[in-house]
């Protein structure tokens, strides 16, 4: 149910309540500062209800960054460090194991593993994470190696990427996130990235992938050059290939965070923009299931209240976050499922514990998880 709208909403109205498809003006519209939040808001959750009712998703999950080194210099990038300074490190296989241990004690049914492009780190490397990860704990779903990685590890190997994700996924990886998007139009790109990936490969990796049954994650980085028309163009570039190939399973829009990168003097997008953007994402992004509200980057407030605009998914528990804590995020470093259960029920939402490719998890009365539903998963022991 929608309250009465702004009167310049009508169209847009009408076509959301009817199903229809969003177009560039009307994407520019919702952005207009004189359009009411709440009435943008109020569509948005249209949507979003629509699509997942009252259930809000979650994960319990954990990071793992296996170097900062990076080739890249992105502007916008605090994480980042150059070969030979003290900030530098590169782990070993001794702790990345150590970090599966400890996921799998925690109860994690994730890890999000990206890092740096090394610069002496061949394509084995980055493979062999994976593998003696999923060797040594196979219930683990591996999210790894953004399309800017991929694209590095093209560049290194001169393979095919199809051969590429195919030796991935042997070594074990199950999904790609959705980092790395950043903003694809060039006039964007060119000024906080312009060395690494561009729309195309991005684009082209990801539909690769979905051509290989791979899910994949999108994104969108926002609040630092770009104007409203840059965000609405990403969107609808990344509709288009999800008409093509239906293979995102979720859009994640990040915040800006200034804090120790080559832009610091950009202020940090505000609440009433981070709301506006998922809500203009969920509207916009027509095709996609789901719009995480990521509370590690929006603060738990935000978060919460973005249930209500757009958004359906917090993301997870999260352990050994860097990118968004060297940028100056001042979220806690870790929420506990209770913790995240009790901030979903406050914001009127239904908890739903989901695997990374939004799988219901039913857990058993010793918290062992016994079941994702449509599909028989590992009795996590
Ligand atoms: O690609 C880097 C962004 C991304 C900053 O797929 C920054 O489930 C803000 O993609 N301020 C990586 N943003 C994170 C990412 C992600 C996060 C959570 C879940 C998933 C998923 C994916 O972070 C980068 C870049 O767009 N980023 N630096 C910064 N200073």
């Amino acid at each position: 149910m929608i309250y009465t709208v702004d009167p310049k909403l009508k169209t847009i109205q009408e076509k959301v309540e009817a199903g229809e498809r969003l177009s560039m003006d009307d994407g520019l519209l919702l952005y207009d500062p004189e359009i009411p939040l709440n009435d943008v808001g109020q569509l948005a959750n249209l949507v979003r209800e629509r699509k997942s009712g009252n259930a809000a998703y979650y994960n319990i999950n954990t990071h793992l960054n296996a170097t900062n080194v990076c080739v890249y210099r992105c502007v916008f990038c605090a994480f980042r460090s150059d070969l030979r300074s003290a900030k530098s490190y590169v782990m070993s296989d001794e702790q990345i194991l150590q970090r599966g241990a400890e996921a799998v004690e925690n109860g994690c049914t994730e890890m999000h593993v990206v890092g740096g492009l090394h610069h002496q780190k061949k394509f084995e490397w980055y493979k062999n994470i994976l593998q003696i990860l999923h060797d040594a704990y196979p219930q683990l779903h591996l999210k790894g190696w953004t399309a800017v990685e991929l694209n590095w590890f093209e560049f290194l190997t001169k393979m095919p990427m199809d051969q590429i994700l195919t030796e991935l996924r042997d070594a074990g990886l199950g999904s790609l996130p959705g980092g790395g998007a950043e903003i694809f139009h060039p006039e964007v790109r060119d000024q906080i990235c312009e060395h690494k990936a561009d729309c195309k490969n991005w684009i082209d990796i990801h539909r690769t992938a979905h051509q290989l049954n791979i899910k994949t994650n999108c994104t969108m980085l926002y609040g630092h050059v770009e104007k409203p028309f840059h965000r609405i163009d990403h969107l609808i570039r990344l509709r288009e290939l999800q008409d093509e190939t239906g293979g995102f399973q979720t859009f994640i829009p990040l915040a800006f965070h200034p804090e120790n990168t080559g832009l610091s003097h950009i202020k940090k997008p505000t609440a009433v923009e981070d709301l506006r953007t998922i809500a203009v994402s969920r509207l916009m992004l027509d095709n996609v299931d789901h719009v995480k509200a990521y509370w590690i980057m929006l603060g738990i407030g935000t978060a919460q209240t973005a249930l209500s605009y757009g958004a359906d998914d917090l993301d997870g528990t999260v352990r050994h976050e860097l990118i968004y804590h060297d940028a100056g995020a001042t979220t806690p470093e870790f929420l506990s499922v209770e913790k995240l259960e009790a901030l979903i029920r406050e914001a009127g939402r239904e908890p739903i514990e989901r695997d990374t490719i939004y799988r219901k998890i039913i857990r058993d009365e010793n918290d062992r998880m016994k079941w994702s539903v449509g599909e028989e998963i590992l009795v996590n022991a």
